[in-house]
């Protein structure tokens, strides 16, 4: 597990000294809202219990020196040197995010050089966004310690930018957001097209629930094709239909679309609208009978990820339908697609028999044995020392 002290003494032991500050920014779920943040839509992550912690030191020259607890050898660049391109591997991310602040707007020929330890207990490749908690956590990091005075959704934009130009993987804005915006017990409702957030309380501890992640732990990566196929499509959609973005289009307006596109194009469409729809439905759902009441549309958003957006596997599949056999109130894979998580909603007694239901059922199929765990919706980036 990370935690600050961990964090504080990994610094001392890579760099000599105790470090001036240590920040931290959580990985996310996504309770529903998929692939809908590029097409201008609604999403409703939360921040979870998991975080990238990164402890800073001065320096009195201008080179960036980052170490990694998950790698051996520190890698360091000069602040003149910081570009998109500079450097491969993790060490990418944080360098990249000090290039993106550039791009925003930062003064980078007045800042002095710093060194960089950074740790982290959210799992990578479960569809957690290891990464976005790792930009989030470097930009709020940089940004204080060099008084940027940025606001959140500023670093969002940085984060994504990171993500986009640095990492080559074409995403939308969604993970950076639920890792700078999320607070405890409570989702992020983004209206990605204005960028307002609505933080909104989930009360499943009160309400006797748990969030439950299996990690199918078959690996995603969204800079391969597939992430970027569906993007295409949904864009090709919006344009054969007339319209800046999905987020423009309606249910009412699929049977139109139905007559205009090809039919792959069309259930692309159709997931993202519906999906759009279904964010709205979980959220008013939620305010007014509680989250025992919103299972419906997660299993709903599954089923439109799996036929129409086709963008599950058969472990995702067994997972949620394993889940949702056994008492689930609701399942659904979780992030891009292609590997990953699922989550499931589940009553507290519960949770040590899906766990054991989904295990067996992965065992049996001869798939790699998951990994399942509880999360709890926590606080988005702060300076933590
Ligand atoms: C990934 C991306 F990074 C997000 O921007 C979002 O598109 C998500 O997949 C799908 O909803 O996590």
């Amino acid at each position: 597990m990370s935690d600050i002290a961990g964090a504080m003494h990994l610094f001392a032991e890579r760099f000599g000294r105790r470090p001036a500050g240590v920040w931290s920014s959580p990985g996310r779920v996504n309770l529903i809202g998929e692939h809908t943040d590029y097409n201008d839509g609604f999403v409703f992550p939360f921040a979870i219990d998991r975080r990238t912690t990164v402890a800073l030191g001065d320096r009195d020259d201008r080179l960036i020196r980052v170490s990694s607890t998950f790698s051996p050898d520190a890698v360091e660049l000069h602040v003149d040197e910081l570009s998109p391109d500079a450097v491969a591997g993790w060490a990418a991310y944080p360098l990249g995010v000090a290039w993106a602040l550039g791009e925003y707007g930062a003064d980078l020929e007045h800042v002095r050089g710093v060194d960089l330890h950074i740790d982290s207990d959210v799992p990578v490749g479960a569809g957690l966004s290891s990464s976005a908690a790792l930009e989030c956590a470097v930009a709020l990091t940089l940004d204080e310690h060099w008084g940027l005075g940025f606001d959140r959704p500023t670093l969002a934009k940085v984060g994504r930018l990171t993500e986009n130009r640095v990492v080559g993987a074409p995403t939308g804005i969604m993970d950076q957001s639920a890792s700078l915006l999320g607070e405890v017990d409570s989702g992020v409702l983004l209206d990605c097209r204005s960028l307002d957030a609505d933080v909104i309380p989930l009360h499943f501890a009160a309400e006797g629930l748990s969030l439950l992640v299996i990690d199918t732990r078959v690996e995603h990566a969204h800079a391969d094709g597939g992430y970027a196929a569906r993007r295409a499509s949904c864009e090709a959609g919006a344009r054969g239909l007339g319209v800046g973005s999905l987020r423009d289009l309606r249910v009412d307006d699929l049977d139109r679309a139905a007559e205009v596109l090809d039919d792959e194009t069309f259930r692309r469409v159709r997931h993202v609208v519906t999906e759009n729809q279904r964010v709205l439905d979980t959220v008013r759902t939620l305010r007014e009978h509680g989250p025992g009441a919103i299972g419906p549309y997660l299993d709903a958003s599954h089923a439109s990820m799996r036929d129409d957006f086709e963008i599950s596997v058969p472990e995702l599949d067994l997972a949620v339908e394993t889940a949702q056999a056994n008492g689930a109130i609701g399942a659904r894979m979780t992030g891009g697609g292609f590997g990953g998580s699922a989550i499931a909603l589940v009553i507290n007694p519960l949770v040590p028999v899906i766990t054991r239901e989904v295990e067996a059922a992965f065992a049996e199929r001869g798939y790699r044995a998951p990994t399942v765990f509880t999360v709890r919706a926590d606080q988005g980036a702060r300076r933590d020392a």
